[in-house]
């Protein structure tokens, strides 16, 4: 299918009240949550600076709390840096939370060793990992994305939002996409219109193969993240969030080839999964959406063929949904 989507007569600007009205009244974060975060990262901080007094240790928040795509009910990620590598002993720290009163639970053979905490007296929720820095230059990533133009922020929470109401976006227990993922996927969408409304930030760089590379390979962490120069890149394109939302349902219901293609922000464009050895001795099915900085990672590999069909399927639903006259609130009817 080809050629420029067309929506049925009056959906386009009522999809685009809609979406902004949800976002301006839902998703965008409340004063209040934007308080508590705040004051669980200062808790946090009393705490490492009273169990270890000696110890230098940086906090840095990353996620959606810092990139601008995080709603009231996003939780916290941080980010620990300090020499004293015992403190990467995730079990470590998850007793000294427990000793403050928070309920912990540790997930020590990710890829990213992490704790996750609960603060039953703040009411968040938070992920926390020990100088695992990589995560830093892709949350500034998303915030140059967002900076450059105003249909980043709520496209992209529009996407997250459908994607938690429909269980669609829980890579760690249910087998699906993390918000990551779900962020990467809707701006490289914004970036494949034509005109594209967010540029490629990366330098050209050969597309390392998984089988090439493992977590110790060097990664260039460089991109354009000058935001005077690119801010408005986008204003050729005139596409409503209404018009958006629709052509990207289509294009991941109907369009994107699962079986052959490869989601490629930091290229801009889709590669195939041959040039980058994804054809090889994997379920053929199986989403691909390269990490923009490490090339070699899927960030979809955490969904099998089963959940990638159930994926394709919500993407249809959504579509069919807009095409037969329903809301955005239909689409996101809680599952
Ligand atoms: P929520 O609003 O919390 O749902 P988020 O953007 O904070 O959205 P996550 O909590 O899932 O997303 O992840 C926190 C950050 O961790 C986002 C990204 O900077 C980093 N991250 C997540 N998954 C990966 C990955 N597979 N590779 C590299 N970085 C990742
Ligand atoms: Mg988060």
């Amino acid at each position: 299918v080809s050629g420029r989507v067309v929506l049925p007569t009056g959906l386009e600007k009522s999809l685009t009240a809609q979406i902004l009205h949800t976002y301006e009244t839902r998703l965008f974060p409340s004063a209040e949550s934007i308080e508590v975060k705040r004051a669980f990262i200062e808790k946090f901080a009393t705490v490492l600076v009273s169990e270890f007094p000696d110890w230098e240790v940086d906090i840095h928040v990353f996620g959606s709390s810092v990139n601008g795509l995080g709603s009231s009910r996003s939780d916290v990620d941080i980010c620990l840096t300090t020499k004293h590598r015992m403190l990467e002993d995730v079990f470590l720290l998850s007793s000294v939370l427990r000793k403050y009163g928070m309920c912990t639970y540790c997930v020590p053979r990710a890829r990213v060793p992490i704790v996750k905490a609960w603060d039953p007296e703040l009411r968040i929720a938070a992920d926390i990992n020990v100088n695992n820095t990589i995560a830093l230059h892709n949350t500034r990533m998303l915030q140059t994305f967002v900076a450059i133009d105003g249909r980043v922020r709520p496209f992209v929470m529009a996407v997250k939002h459908w994607t938690k109401c429909r269980d669609i976006n829980d890579a760690a227990f249910g087998g699906t996409l993390s918000s990551y993922a779900w962020a990467t996927l809707a701006i490289h969408f914004l970036q494949t219109r034509q005109p594209p409304i967010v540029p490629v930030l990366h330098p050209p760089a050969p597309s390392l193969r998984a089988d090439k590379c493992t977590d110790a390979s060097p990664v260039d962490l460089t991109f354009d993240d000058d935001i005077t120069r690119l801010r408005d890149f986008g204003r050729d394109n005139t596409e409503s969030l209404g018009y958006l939302l629709y052509a990207f349902f289509r294009t991941y219901a109907f369009e994107f080839d699962y079986r052959h293609q490869v989601v490629s922000l930091r290229n801009g464009c889709y590669l195939s999964k041959a040039e980058k050895g994804w054809d090889q001795g994997r379920p053929s099915r199986i989403f691909c959406i390269e990490e923009p900085f490490s090339t070699w990672l899927n960030l979809a590999h955490s969904a099998n063929e089963t959940a990638v069909e159930g994926i394709r399927q919500e993407f249809q639903r959504a579509f069919c949904i807009l095409r037969d006259g329903g809301s955005y609130d239909n689409v996101c009817e809680v599952y």
